[in-house]
């Protein structure tokens, strides 16, 4: 057996869906990076990354079944919506808050990705709000029996919330088809995790609701797929929900509005570097043999491309009418889609 066939048997993955899924994680950053300089460019007026934790995004999105299943995403799920199907072009529209940004035709705060068309439900800003609206999602599918399961994503602080509590009690309770997974980058905002939770680990209070929590290195992109098709399995079959805590690292600042530097040493942001979960999967590919410098120049000239296509095509779409911004806040007539028409 040669070493490519190792990596991929481990995980049941064939050379293929193992350079898709490092196509996905290098996509999300070159989107990410592009989004900044914007940003600092003066073109889009906020931008909140999910650079660095990309991996553990990829790897558990993979183990889903766009189409099919649901998600309710977070403001850092760039790599896990466009796992899920959602083109650069449609995070471009929601970053530029177009009329067409399928998000929220511009309404939304950029970041709260969302489109019909994949399953993918709108979040609110007040963070944590998504485990119920997954928990409903999942409890809808359970009674259609459609097989369907509902994965939502947030962060460690969130993890403090009264709606996860609730959400993840309810869900338990019922064996609803649900994941819940806690992208943990130490951090919310400014303030440190040892600040935020009194234990180490977020996975250890899945125990209080009586359902299985693991704990993954966000940088292993195979790793975050192994535990999260476990998790899709068991909620798929009427074992209930799961949470998953990927151990990540946030890459840049909270946002284009803070400024880690001030909050941060230059020995942590340095060391963080070394948990990058893109150059780890490249090397891994790499000594696998999978990964050749033929291909990765390939995947690097198709990449540049999509993001120059995806900023110049919103750059190019025109802006919602000033008058659509309260739409649907208000029990008014209104277009029957919350979606792009603007
Ligand atoms: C209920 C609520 N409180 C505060 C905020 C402001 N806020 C937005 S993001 C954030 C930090 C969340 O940290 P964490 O859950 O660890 O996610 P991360 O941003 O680190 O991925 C806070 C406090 C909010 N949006 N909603
Ligand atoms: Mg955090």
């Amino acid at each position: 057996m040669t070493a490519t066939e190792h990596l991929g048997a481990a995980v049941g993955l064939g050379d293929d869906q193992l350079l898709a899924m490092y196509r996905m994680v290098a996509l999300a950053r070159a989107i990410d990076e592009r989004m900044w300089i914007l940003n600092r460019a003066g073109r889009v007026p906020f931008v909140i990354s999910g650079q660095g934790h990309e991996g553990a995004q990829v790897g558990i999105v993979s183990a889903l079944r766009p189409g099919l299943d649901w998600m309710v995403p977070y403001y850092r799920s760039i790599a896990a919506v466009l796992t899920f199907g959602m083109s650069p072009r449609e995070i471009m529209l929601a970053q530029y808050a177009k009329a067409s940004d399928p998000s929220s035709g511009g309404r939304q705060m950029p970041g709260h990705y969302g489109g019909a068309a994949y399953n993918i439900l709108s979040s609110s800003s007040p963070v944590a709000t998504q485990i119920l609206h997954a928990a409903g999602i999942a409890l809808a599918a359970q009674i259609r029996g459609t097989g369907q399961v509902a994965i939502t994503f947030m962060g460690e602080g969130s993890s403090n919330q009264g709606d996860v509590h609730e959400g993840l009690n309810f869900a338990a309770i019922h064996h609803l088809p649900m994941i819940l997974v806690v992208e943990n980058n130490g951090y919310a905002i400014s303030v440190p995790s040892v600040k935020e939770l009194a234990l180490p680990d977020v996975a250890a209070r899945a125990a209080g609701y009586g359902i299985p929590g693991v704990i993954v290195d966000g940088a292993d992109v195979l790793g975050a797929y192994r535990v999260a098709r476990e998790a899709v399995e068991r909620a798929r079959t009427g074992g209930g929900p799961t949470l998953i805590e990927a151990k990540v690292t946030r890459l840049t600042p909270h946002s284009s509005d803070d400024q880690q530097t001030k909050y941060r040493t230059a020995e942590e942001l340095a060391a963080e570097r070394a948990r990058d979960p893109l150059p780890r999967f490249r090397e891994q590919l790499a000594t696998a043999g999978i990964l050749t410098p033929e291909i990765e120049g390939r995947l690097a000239t198709e990449i540049a491309g999509l993001v120059d296509d995806a900023t110049s095509y919103a750059e190019s779409q025109p802006d919602p009418d000033p008058a659509s911004a309260t739409w649907y806040v208000y029990a008014e007539d209104r277009p029957a889609t919350g979606g792009g028409a603007g």
